[in-house]
Formats: C-alpha cells, structure tokens, sequence
C-alpha cells in the first residue's frame, strides 16, 4: 500500500450515552471504527443512558471523568481495531470530533498546566482526576435553569433580542444558563474555575494538551456568542456570570487546526508528531457535515421526535428554532428545528386509520389528492415545540374547524400538516428553496416511499435518503480531513465529493408547488389561529 492511501483521519463523537470514533481513509472509506457504552463498559459511574437525573427531576448531569475514562478505554480498543485492518496511529493525519451540544466543563485553576505535562506512563483519569472544579457536568437534558433564562431574557430586552444576537431564545440547556446557575448556586467552584469548555472543546483539549478552543458552530448553542460577529456578547456575558470572557477564551472556526497532537499521544499511544486536531464541534454540526449537506439543502429526520437541518445563508432567528453557525462553510449558518410530534403521532394515526398497517396507511396515501381537497389538520398529542401549541385540530378547505375527517383525509392530513410546518418554520428562519435544493430524510419514517412522495411535493423538490447512523462521527472524520486544506480554500463540498452520496427517493409530482404554494399560507395562518386556542380539541 502506498503511504497516501495508507493514512487515516479519526473522528470522534461523544454523545449522551456512548463514545464512538471512525477512521476513514484518503478516499473517505470507513475503514474500521469502534465505540464504550458508557453505562455497561463503565459501570462505576453508575449513569443510566450516560447521565444522572438528580431528585429534583430536573437537574441532568454526567461525571465528566467517565468521559475522559471513556477516552482511555476507546484508544486502547481502537489500537486493535486499526491494526486489525491494517493500520496504526501512526497513520493518523488529523484528528476532530463532536460532543453533545450545550453540556459544560469546568476545568479547575492549574489544569491548564496538568494538561501541558501529562505523563505518558499513565491513564487521562488518573492524572485529570482531581482537575475539574465541578465533577457533575451538566448536561442538555437538564432544565433546571427557567429563572436564569427569563433573567437573560430580560437583560437583553426580551427573547427575541437575544434569538437576535444569539440565534436563539433562552433555552435551559444552553451553556449560559447552566453557567449562571453554576455561578450562582456554587461561587466557590465557580472561582476555582480556570477554563470553561463545551463538551467538545473538553474533548479536543484532551487531544490538544492545552485548552481547545470553542468552534463557532457548537458556540452558538450557548446564548452568549453574536452569531454575526462570531465573538462573546458583551450584554450576554454581563448577564451571566462575572469575568466570563477569560474563562472561555475565543471562538475559533469550527474548520480551524487547533494544533499539533499532545506529546502524551504520541509517546503513549503512538501518534505521529504532524497529527493535527482540528476544532471540535457540536454533534449535530456534526451530522450536517457527515450528511454532507449544501446550500439550499434541507435535512429531515424522521424519528420519535423530527428534527430538521437547515443550510441558510442569510438567516433570520426567531423565538423557535436555532441557527447556529455553519460548521463547514464560514459564511454561511445552519438551522435546528426540533418537532416533538413525530413518529408516536403517525403511529397513532396508523393504528387508528389505517388499522395498524403502513401498507395501508401508503395505500391512503397514494389514492387521495395532493392538497387533500383543502384539509388541514393538526396533530400535537404532546405539547408541540415548533410552535408551541397542542391537540388535535381539522379544518376544511374554508377554514371553518370541524370534528373529524374520514380516515383516508386525516391520513393525508396529518402527513401534509408534519412537512408543511417543517416548510413554513424553515423558510421563517430564512431558509430558501432554491434550484439545486435537495432534502435529505433520514430516520425511521424515511423507510416509507409515499411518505416520502408526499415531503418531496410539499417541498417541491426531490427527496433523497441517507444512512447516518454515525452521521455525527463520520462528519467528524470528514471535517479533520477538510481542517488540514482549509485554509488553502478548499471547499468541504470538494474534501468529500467522493463520499458515499445520497440515495434519489422521490422527485415533485409536476404542479405540486401550485398545490403548495397557497396550501402553505392557509396553514400558517391556521397555525396563528391555534396558538391562541391552544387547548381547543
Ligand atoms: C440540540 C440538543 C441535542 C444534543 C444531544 O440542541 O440539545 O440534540 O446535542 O445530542
């Protein structure tokens, strides 16, 4: 094998319950990958899916030493795995990853020093143990913080200010909050704190031997970056906690070479002297980048609650949604839409229209008319996210609300009224449909063609389905490779145009965006409506 193709790129995804890595070759092949289950390969942490939910229901922690522990365990398994095909760490060209988006680490004064000197005879938690001023870290599933966002909220003239400077409202999981609670409930451990670090700066500071810096994209998860001058804002820091700015350093690109592998590596582990690590990003950045997602590209996940990534240039944050800074393309910026209505809503309605079968339920699909003759319905069984309103409501083609539809209609209606929202709340965060738009469906609901039929002609573009199983971790791979030629000005697009593409599903029916296009302002207007009679059935 020659030496070009016998190098690799690791990418690293610390998730809520597991830590997994892929190591990808020159052609962005997959060539082996491996991954510690944090719950059964780390029992003493006693975590059940990698976190800690605390008696108060609301307060949501993992032990950030089982994630460094995690590191030590995966190294050592993924040595074998490499050789086992073949390769070594010495092949390693540059590594980067992604972590949980929001959670925050609270590295103790000195560790800076620590993580410059580690000793290479020795395990990262072992000499890190007693380096972190908060042992606890928290994480996104917590939302303890509701007094802490109004109080951002407020400093900054209300939320959609601050979705103005920040791209988004206050929300309890972003790292503001949690650091404002940490500041207020524990001022000791606060002071005590050198650098505070995202999930995945803590991870990339591993690698590093020194603190990484915060990339931009997983930084505006946090409420407290400007996410149009890419630095801390001024009122946000303010609002939150004192001398903040120095605990977190500056953002940094999420493309950036933070620097050369730590001496630790490459005497322990056997890295390469020239491995590089390039910034650490949020996971679902992450994904956007192992999709391999482009402009006027959509992304649509169909799972227990949908998610929707967006690629925008010129975004417009609002009070629902995210938009966070692209983490591929410096000028450009990607939404996050989270839909809590999703696949247990179109099971109900399966189970209930169409007997419990999806074939009967596609059946439905394919014998009534796009558009469903003017009905509109909604289905929010759980108080819906985007937007903020629940239950069941119908409406026929003059708008007046009725009880029911017969069941081909409600079919119709609910699998209209799910693509429509995710339409209508893209396009508000500034997203455009343009020529070259494709939509990506991933997840389980991404199985089903007149799903699928139906999401291409409300989109009126074509629908094409991608595996991302490891969509954060394979992103992550991507993206250390692209870091290494960025800077020359090579386009993400162009690193990875020979990665495994996307599969075509469907293409629009001709004259669907005639049925759409007016469909989708009825249904914003109806939306305004049952957000004012949220509890109507
Ligand atoms: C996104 C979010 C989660 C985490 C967990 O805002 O909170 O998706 O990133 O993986």
């Amino acid at each position: 094998m020659d030496t070009l193709t016998h190098s690799c790129y690791l990418g690293f995804d610390f998730s809520t319950q597991q830590l997994k890595v892929v190591a990808i070759d020159e052609k962005l092949q997959v060539i082996c990958q491996s991954s510690v289950q944090f719950d059964s390969d780390l029992p003493e942490f006693r975590t059940q899916g990698g976190v800690h939910i605390h008696e108060d229901g609301v307060t949501v922690t993992s032990p950030v030493l089982m994630w460094v522990k995690a590191l030590d365990l995966i190294l050592e398994k993924m040595n074998d795995e490499l050789m086992s095909v073949g390769f070594d760490f010495s092949h390693i060209k540059a590594v980067s990853g992604s972590g949980q988006q929001h959670g925050s680490v609270y590295w103790k004064k000195g560790a800076r020093h620590t993580l410059q000197h580690l000793d290479p005879a020795s395990c990262l938690h072992i000499l890190l143990q007693d380096r972190f001023a908060v042992q606890d870290s928290p994480v996104w599933m917590d939302s303890s913080t509701t007094d802490q966002c109004r109080s951002l909220e407020s400093a900054v003239g209300g939320p959609q200010q601050l979705a103005d400077i920040t791209g988004s409202r206050a929300y309890e999981r972003f790292t503001a909050n949690q650091i404002a609670k940490i500041h207020q409930l524990y001022p000791d451990k606060y002071n005590e704190t050198e650098r505070i670090s995202l999930v995945s700066s803590f991870a990339a500071s591993l690698f590093l031997g020194d603190y990484g810096a915060i990339d931009y994209s997983d930084g505006s998860g946090m409420n407290l970056m400007n996410i149009f001058s890419k630095k801390w804002s001024e009122s946000c820091l303010k609002a939150t906690a004192p001398q903040l700015a120095e605990k977190l350093g500056d953002p940094m690109p999420s493309t950036a070479v933070l620097g050369p592998v730590s001496p630790y590596f490459i005497k322990r582990f056997g890295f390469p002297v020239d491995c590089k690590v390039v910034a650490f990003t949020g996971d679902n950045p992450g994904s956007l980048a192992g999709m391999h997602l482009q402009e006027g590209d959509i992304a649509v996940s169909l799972g227990t609650s949908d998610t929707v990534f967006l690629w925008v240039k010129e975004p417009r944050p609002t009070v629902e949604g995210h938009v966070f800074c692209n983490p591929v393309h410096c000028e450009s910026y990607m939404g996050l839409i989270c839909y809590k209505n999703g696949s247990l809503t179109r099971e109900k309605i399966r189970n209930k229209c169409a007997g419990g079968s999806w074939e009967d339920f596609s059946s439905a699909l394919r014998s009534s008319p796009r558009g469903n003759n003017g009905n509109i319905g909604f289905y929010f069984d759980a108080v819906e996210i985007t937007p903020s309103a629940v239950g069941i409501h119908r409406f026929d083609q003059h708008d007046a609300k009725v009880a029911s539809f017969t069941p081909e209609v409600e079919i119709r209606a609910l699998v209209e009224g799910q693509f429509l929202a995710k339409r209508l709340h893209a396009q508000k965060l500034g997203y455009k449909i343009v020529s070259v738009t494709r939509v990506l469906a991933t997840g389980g609901g991404s199985a089903n063609k007149d799903i699928l039929q139906v999401l291409s002609d409300v989109f009126n573009a074509p629908v094409y389905t991608i595996d991302v199983a490891n969509s954060a971790c394979l992103g992550s791979a991507y993206r250390a490779m692209h870091g290494l030629v960025a800077e020359t000005g090579k386009s993400f697009a162009e690193v990875v145009s020979e990665a495994p593409r996307a599969q075509l599903a469907a293409r629009p029916t001709t004259g669907a965006e005639k049925v759409y296009g007016p469909l989708l302002k009825r249904y914003a207007d109806l939306e305004a409506k049952i957000l004012m009679h949220t509890t109507q059935q």
